[in-house]
Formats: C-alpha cells, sequence, structure tokens
C-alpha cells in the first residue's frame, strides 16, 4: 500500500488537502484536511444581533449572498417575523443569481480544466481560419486578432499541469468549444453578479440584504436590466452549459462509478409563496434511496478528530469551538456534523435527489431529460459525473425561476419587514447556498448575540471521520477511485473537485485575540 498527499488542491475555494491510501491501483481510504484557520463566529458574539447580516456575509466572497440570507433568517425567526412578499421574491432573485455566477465558475473555471485538454488551441495557434473552421463563435472569442492574445500565452496559466494526454479528453472540437465556453463564461459570471448587485447593491458582500428582506424598492428600470441580463445568461446556459455537461457525461462513462456516495439532505431553498415552508427547491433527507422529512433536532457537530477541545456530539444551537492545535488523533480543522448520527452529503446533488424523490416535476424533467440525453439512469447520477449534471439543471431549472419571480415582484412596493430586537431569544435560519445545506444558529441575550453557529456545506462534505470512526462524505467517495499513475493522481482531484469545496466558508471558528500557535513561513 502507497500513500499519496495531495496538498493543496488547486482550483477549488480554500485550503484543502488529502491523504490517500493506494492499493492495487486504487483508493482504498482517504482523510480530507481542512488546512486553514479564521474567525467569524467569535466576532459576532456581543454585537448587535442586525449587524450579523453583514459581518457573515464575510465568511466568504463565492456565497456571501447566502450567509447573509441565513443570517437574517436567524435573527428574524429570532424576532418572530418573515419577509414580506416583495423581501422574498427579491432574496429569491439575489441568491439564484448567485448560484448562477457559483456554478458556471465551478463547472468552467474550476472543474473543466480536469477533462479539457487546454492545449488544443496550440494546435490552431496564430490560425483562426482553423478556429472558424470548427466554430464561427469559438473564432470569435478565441481570435486572436481579438483578444490580443496568443494561444500559447492564453494556455500559460493552466501548465503544467497532472500528467500526460492520457487524462484528458481527445476529442478537438468539444475541446475548442469548451475553451471558448470558458472565455465567454468570464463574460456571463460578471453579469450574474451585477443581477445580484441590481436587487441587493453590491457583490460580493450586499449592503442591501437587512434583515427582514432587502433595503432597496424595486422599480421598473432595475427589474428591466434584471431581464436583459436574464436572456443572455439563459442563452449562454441553454446552449452552452448544460450541452457541454452532456457531451462531458458522454465522454466520461467511466465518472458515473467514481465518486458515489448514497445519503442525501437538502434543508431546501427558494420561497415560493406565502407559507414559509413552500419550497421550490424541497427540504428532506434521502438515505438508502428512501426520503423522510428532516428534522433538525438530529443534527449534531461531532470533532473527535477535529482540532478542538470542546465537547463532541453538540446540537448547532449549543455548539462550542475551542480550538486545539495539537489535539491528538485530529488532522482538520473541520468539524463532523451529523444527522442520526449519520455522514450526509450537501450540494446540487443533494438537491435534485431529493427534489425528484419527493416528486418535484420541474426537477424530474430536466433530470430525466439529461439522463436520457447521457444515456444513463438516477442511479448513476449520485456519482462525479451527477455533480456536475445538478449544477447545470439547476441552472436551468432557476434561468426559468428568475423570469417568473420578476414577474411577481410589486413595483413600488415595501421589501422589508419591520423586526425589534427581543431581549432574549433564539432562532435558526435553514436554506442553501449554491454549495449545499447552510444553517446560521443564534441566541440574543440582552439584545446582543450570546451566541452563534453556523454548519456549512462544505463542513458536511469535507467532513473527518466522527466519533465512530465512520469517515465523511467526501473521505467515502473517494475510496474506490482509480489511480493509474500515483505521480498524477487526477483522478482523485477530480472527485475532490465535483465538491466544489469552499474551506474559507468550513472553517470560521477562533477565539478573538487569543494565540492559537506559532507558525514559520519558510
Ligand atoms: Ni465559501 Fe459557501 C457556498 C457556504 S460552502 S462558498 O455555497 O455556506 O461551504
Amino acid at each position: 500500500m502507497s500513500k499519496i498527499v495531495i496538498d493543496p488542491i488547486t482550483r477549488i475555494e480554500g485550503h484543502l488537502s488529502v491523504e490517500l491510501d493506494v492499493e492495487a491501483g486504487r483508493v482504498k481510504s482517504a482523510r480530507v484536511r481542512g488546512d486553514m484557520f479564521r474567525g467569524f463566529e467569535q466576532i459576532l458574539i456581543g454585537r448587535n444581533p442586525f449587524d450579523a447580516v453583514q459581518i457573515a456575509q464575510r465568511i466568504c466572497g463565492v456565497c456571501p449572498i447566502s450567509h447573509g440570507i441565513e443570517s437574517s433568517r436567524c435573527v428574524e425567526n429570532a424576532c418572530g417575523v418573515v419577509p414580506n412578499k416583495n423581501g422574498r421574491l427579491l432574496r429569491n432573485l439575489a441568491l439564484a443569481s448567485n448560484y448562477l455566477q457559483s456554478h458556471i465558475l465551478h463547472f468552467y473555471h474550476l472543474a473543466a480544466l480536469d477533462f479539457v485538454d487546454i492545449t488544443a488551441i496550440l494546435k490552431y495557434s496564430g490560425n483562426d481560419e482553423k478556429l472558424n473552421y470548427l466554430k464561427a463563435w469559438a473564432a470569435s472569442e478565441l481570435s486572436e486578432k481579438k483578444t490580443g492574445v496568443s494561444a500559447a500565452t492564453a494556455c500559460a496559466p493552466f501548465l503544467p499541469r497532472y500528467g500526460g494526454d492520457g487524462f484528458y479528453i481527445k476529442d478537438t472540437e468539444f475541446n475548442i468549444a469548451a475553451i471558448a465556453h470558458y472565455v465567454k463564461a468570464l463574460d456571463i459570471r460578471m453579469k450574474a453578479h451585477r443581477m445580484v448587485a441590481l436587487f441587493v447593491g453590491r457583490v460580493p458582500h450586499a449592503i442591501g440584504l437587512v434583515t427582514g428582506g432587502v433595503s432597496k424598492t424595486p422599480d421598473k428600470a432595475t427589474l428591466a436590466a434584471a431581464r436583459n441580463i436574464l436572456a443572455e445568461i439563459s442563452e449562454f446556459v441553454n446552449s452552452s452549459y448544460v450541452p457541454d455537461v452532456v457531451a462531458l457525461a458522454k465522454l466520461l462513462p467511466g465518472y458515473t462509478e467514481v465518486g458515489r456516495f448514497g445519503d442525501f439532505l437538502a434543508y431546501g431553498e427558494f420561497p415560493d409563496g406565502p407559507d414559509e415552508k413552500d419550497l421550490y427547491f424541497p427540504r428532506g433527507i434521502v438515505s438508502g434511496g428512501k426520503r423522510m422529512a428532516l428534522d433538525p433536532s438530529e443534527i449534531t457537530e461531532q470533532v473527535l478528530h477535529s482540532r478542538y477541545s470542546s465537547p463532541s456530539n453538540l446540537h448547532p444551537s449549543l455548539g462550542q469551538t475551542e480550538p486545539a492545535v495539537d489535539k491528538s488523533g485530529a488532522y482538520t480543522w473541520i468539524k463532523a456534523p451529523r444527522y442520526a448520527g449519520k455522514p450526509m452529503e450537501v450540494g446540487p446533488l443533494a438537491r435534485i435527489i431529493v427534489g425528484y424523490t419527493a416528486g418535484n416535476a420541474d426537477i424530474k424533467k430536466e433530470v430525466d431529460a439529461l439522463a436520457s440525453a447521457v444515456g444513463i439512469t438516477l442511479p448513476q447520477l449520485q456519482s462525479a459525473i451527477g455533480r456536475h449534471a445538478a449544477r447545470a439543471i439547476e441552472s436551468k431549472l432557476l434561468c426559468r425561476k428568475i423570469s417568473g419571480w420578476l414577474d411577481q415582484v410589486e413595483e413600488g412596493e415595501k421589501p422589508r419587514q419591520e423586526c425589534a430586537i427581543p431581549d432574549k431569544g433564539e432562532g435558526v435560519g435553514l436554506g442553501e447556498a449554491a454549495r449545499g445545506a447552510l444553517g446560521h444558529w443564534i441566541s440574543v441575550k440582552d439584545g446582543k448575540i450570546d451566541r452563534y453557529q453556523c454548519i456549512v456545506p462544505t463542513t458536511w462534505n469535507a467532513s473527518p471521520r466522527d466519533d465512530n470512526g465512520v469517515a465523511g462524505p467526501m473521505e467515502q467517495a473517494l475510496a474506490g477511485t482509480p489511480v493509474s499513475d500515483e505521480k498524477n493522481p487526477m483522478e482523485a482531484a477530480r472527485v475532490v473537485r465535483t465538491f466544489d469545496p469552499c474551506l474559507a466558508c468550513a472553517i470560521h471558528s477562533v477565539k478573538a485575540g487569543a494565540e492559537i500557535a506559532r507558525f514559520r513561513v519558510c
């Protein structure tokens, strides 16, 4: 048996490494380590609860809208209010726009280079005619005349890379199209960010998200501008993103058997009616193929293998985070969230599986269409390739929903519900960030924040072994992954990236002002 350490895993958010035990050309077992250490929950203690929505957004620059919304929801829950119609719709619009930028970022700019042969464009260096021969729009995005960048220069940031040609897709037309879409996706992402800013003021940290809703009353010009942007993003999602994912799934048939994990949790998201429990992406658990209702009291965080001295298996409303850098047996800063004692995968695939199992007609239709276009079954989608597919399906569904929500917004009507902070109270906000289930829990005492805890998507997915020694979802999904070349463990890196990990989100506990440890940086 040999040991491989990939440190750091690149093209993700934050600092993550994996340690793999490899036997007979496959991963036998894996340890996933969150190597960064930050501070947020402690920063919130003693503050006015209304400040939480702004401070919590700083946890991450990729998913600040979801942290802002969950933070607002937990304070609103403690105050006993829910947003009004415009507040709900405008939050949905901001969050859905954030999902679009995040999913497109993940597929094209973080994950695609695991598969796409970037050097395909070198074959046509300086030869725009050849590029035109492949696809007119590809030429318009990649042309040296247009961009002023030579093909060799354009490749440079992506080289060196794992392996040789063996890992990469050989279909030149697919490669050229994917590279052209990589370039186009930069522009589309910028436009998705702009759409977020139309509803909540700016990105990444939205000043217009406030407890009780949003601060900006919607007007005709804002809604018209959003429609224009949406048309362009929808065209990209439907004509490039979804077809590229289908093509990738067909070109990599083995990836339905890799990266598999079978238990899914979704808090649900996008309140789609006056009843806040009416969620477009449903809430629930799917375990062993069976759907169950979610009971938030079953959520705990275990820390036997995490660098914390606090008691293990606490519910997050009672959560503690006492760092212990040298704790024996600990190998990560990520805690191990468990549902009824079990690890759960969260994220787009979990939402799609929970939604499909709950009978959501939109999800079912798109999942069935994609599975049939690729020629695979629903169980095969619960895999590495399924995570890419789920993001593309969600993007398509959300483009449609954004259009519907824009129709429902009432111009000139108030988007914020007033709330009064109680002297004492508890609140919880459960929803879905682009990467999966996100929960914020607050306790208020004397009108100030007394306790604050978040469990974010990557904490679930990249969790370590728990108190019973059971590995986390990413660790289990890595087991069995082929390692065809131990010097180039590309297959394992691909599996990790399908989860779209964000370590900035996953680890955010520090004791303000206290020295944790001393490090020498060489
Ligand atoms: Ni920093 Fe985040 C999302 C959250 S992931 S990206 O999406 O919450 O753990």
